[in-house]
């Protein structure tokens, strides 16, 4: 299994630090994503929707998108489980990761693909270019502050988000907040919660990844 990866950019390293919690190591293939290598024929070929992460298995197969990867490998490599094991939990865990997909890790990227001077004419992904709408940043900077905000109350009464363990969706909700820095959208210090896992999420070796 090979990973297609860009080390600075926090779609694979959510991949990344999947596999790290699951003790995995894989060959990664660097795509420079600045110099448009997405929107090459021969990397269309591995992915048509033009983004990392991308698993490549043995037998050549591909898989793109964030929550399909870590659905092959947790389906793979069962433990640590990161989605969950029994129905009731697995629905759990995916109603929360989506949910930190869509409140929190689009609207950071929203806010940094609509503002971004690299980003002038592809403010979305994909093979056709698309020009910034700044409103949809202002929209995200407003829904990542009421993420924030949200995420705190839950962490006052949960170790983690889905609750006594961590899975999947620690890993959205944590990247999502280092994605937010690059468009300088911290949370305020007085969410406490937040903070407090922030930094018991920070000391897993994974992160590193
Ligand atoms: N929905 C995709 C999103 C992945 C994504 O946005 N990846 C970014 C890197 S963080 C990318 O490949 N961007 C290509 C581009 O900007 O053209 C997934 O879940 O994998």
């Amino acid at each position: 299994m090979k990973l297609y990866d860009m080390t600075i950019a926090p779609s694979p390293r959510r991949v990344r630090i999947f596999l790290a919690e699951k003790k995995l190591e894989v060959e990664t293939i660097q795509v420079d994503l600045m110099a448009g290598e997405q929107h090459t024929d021969s990397f269309k070929k591995l992915n048509p929707w033009c983004t990392v992460p991308v698993l490549e298995l043995d037998d050549g197969s591909t898989i793109s998108e964030i929550s399909a990867c870590c659905r092959y490998i947790e389906e793979t490599h069962p433990e640590p489980a990161l989605m969950g094991t029994t129905a009731k939990e697995k629905a759990h865990i995916a109603m929360w990761d989506l949910h930190m997909e869509s409140d929190g890790y689009q609207a950071a990227a929203d806010t940094f693909r609509n503002t971004s001077k690299g980003f002038e004419n592809r403010a979305a992904t994909g093979p056709e270019p698309h020009a910034q709408i700044p409103e949809l940043a202002e929209r995200g900077k407003k829904q990542l502050n009421s993420f924030f905000n949200f995420l705190d109350s839950r962490l006052k009464d949960h170790e983690y988000i889905c609750g006594k363990h961590f899975s999947i969706a620690d890993i959205t909700a944590f990247v999502t907040i280092d994605f937010a820095k690059w468009s300088k959208i911290v949370p305020e210090t007085a969410l406490s919660n937040l903070k407090r896992w922030q930094d018991q999420i920070a000391a897993r070796e994974s992160m590193k990844a």
